[in-house]
């Protein structure tokens, strides 16, 4: 028996819904999150859900989940669940949220919320409702959850940038530059809703907003193609995968997208969200720039922030670098010593952390369903001012 079964220690059952990249990244939040933040349940790895039999059970010993199946209506179901994690592609993310909080389970919804305005609608509107029942929901912007981001927010809530007029985000990453890589889902508009905007670009358009407090009011941008036609898959799944024996589908999604957009702050924001860009893996990269100051961070040195002070003289004045290992710094003192470094799956031991705190607390967590839509609604006027040759969109 372990510390963690002792009785009376309370816990809370999780089923998770689909186990490839985001599963593979959620499993290491759950298994770790209570290993290295004080939190006032333990989260108890009840169930996997995948759809194919052999790749479930042993994504299952892989991970660390008790059990498995491949009907996620049985994991929603079951009395010893009291979470539902969804790291589903996104054509399933309304479909099994709606199940889930009409059964009295809490939801953890991948990035981003829907596929569509009109289910992020609905989510939202059914996520308000089991609120009041008690039952809570967040959608997954794990980047929220990075150091040097939430360090970042902190600064700029503290007032160190001033008022903010500049916010340029960009997120580059180049996994398909090759035009042999196979179609995987991430690159079917049924499945994935869009390409490079919805997938990288919500996390942009999230923490922008998360990091001023400012929400985009209007934007104009434009979507694109450049490879239109790629092989059937014919194993693989994440990022990964071969190609078939040649055999090629239509690629029904952006490749890349660009826009810009005023927010209800006055600031003037401009996006790049681009799976083609050589060489850049996962270039997340935002900068704010205002009237005390400016912040500039990069996923790739994603244990650095950058601070200019524009209030120190201007001989001595320069861009600071803030290694953001030490103690105070925002979740950093669960983990290693000063200088040690944290990574890409830190984030969502995070997020989790953040989660069950706050579920096993009754506190709504952030970022809410309501939330997701409104990012929801700013893809879909990108995509519409794409449409009507960039023209200005109103969210
Ligand atoms: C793939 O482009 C992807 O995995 C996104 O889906 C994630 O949200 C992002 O964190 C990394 O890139």
């Amino acid at each position: 028996m372990s510390q963690w079964d002792a009785p009376g220690q309370p816990s809370l059952g999780v089923a998770m819904i689909g186990y490839a990249f985001m599963g593979a990244a959620h499993s290491q939040g759950w298994r770790n999150a209570h290993r290295f933040f004080d939190l006032p349940a333990v989260p108890e790895m009840r169930v996997v859900c995948g759809r194919t039999e052999s790749a479930t059970r042993d994504a299952a010993t892989k991970l660390g989940w008790a059990t498995w199946t491949t009907d996620w209506r049985l994991a929603v179901e079951r009395d010893d669940v009291d979470v539902v994690d969804i790291c589903t592609p996104g054509d399933s993310h309304a479909e099994i949220a709606l199940a889930a909080l009409a059964a009295g389970k809490h939801v953890l919804c991948e990035k981003p919320l829907a596929n569509t305005v009109a289910e992020a609608e609905t989510m939202a509107a059914a996520a308000e409702e089991a609120q009041r029942r008690g039952v809570l929901s967040a959608v997954g912007f794990n980047y929220r959850r990075t150091p040097a981001l939430a360090l970042a927010r902190q600064l700029v809530a503290d007032g160190a940038v001033g008022t903010v007029r500049h916010i340029r985000a960009q997120y580059l990453q180049d996994w398909i530059v090759d035009p042999e890589f196979p179609l995987l889902w991430r690159l079917q508009k049924d499945k994935a809703g869009s390409g490079a905007l919805g997938d990288i670009g919500a996390h942009i358009i999230d923490l922008s907003q998360f990091l001023t407090g400012q929400r985009l009011v209007d934007v104009a941008g434009h979507l694109t193609r450049f490879v239109d036609r790629r092989p059937l898959p014919s194993s693989g799944s994440g990022l990964s995968g071969s190609g078939g024996a040649g055999e090629t589908g239509e690629v029904t999604v952006d490749d890349a997208a660009v826009f810009f957009g005023r927010t209800d702050g006055g600031a003037l924001a401009t996006y790049e969200a681009t799976r083609f860009a050589t060489g850049r893996k996962n270039g997340m990269r935002i900068e704010l720039n205002g009237s005390a100051g400016s912040l500039a961070f990069d996923f790739e040195s994603m244990n650095e922030l950058h601070v200019y002070d524009a209030t120190v003289p201007a001989s001595g004045a320069g861009f600071r670098r803030i290694l953001v290992t030490e103690p105070d710094h925002p979740y950093t003192a669960a983990w290693w010593p000063p200088g040690h470094g944290l990574g890409y799956e830190h984030t969502f031991v995070h997020e989790i952390a953040d989660f069950v705190r706050d579920v096993a607390s009754g506190v709504p967590p952030t970022p809410s369903f309501a939330d997701g839509l409104q990012v929801q609604k700013v893809l879909d006027a990108v995509e519409r001012s794409s449409d009507a040759d960039a023209t200005w969109t109103t969210v």
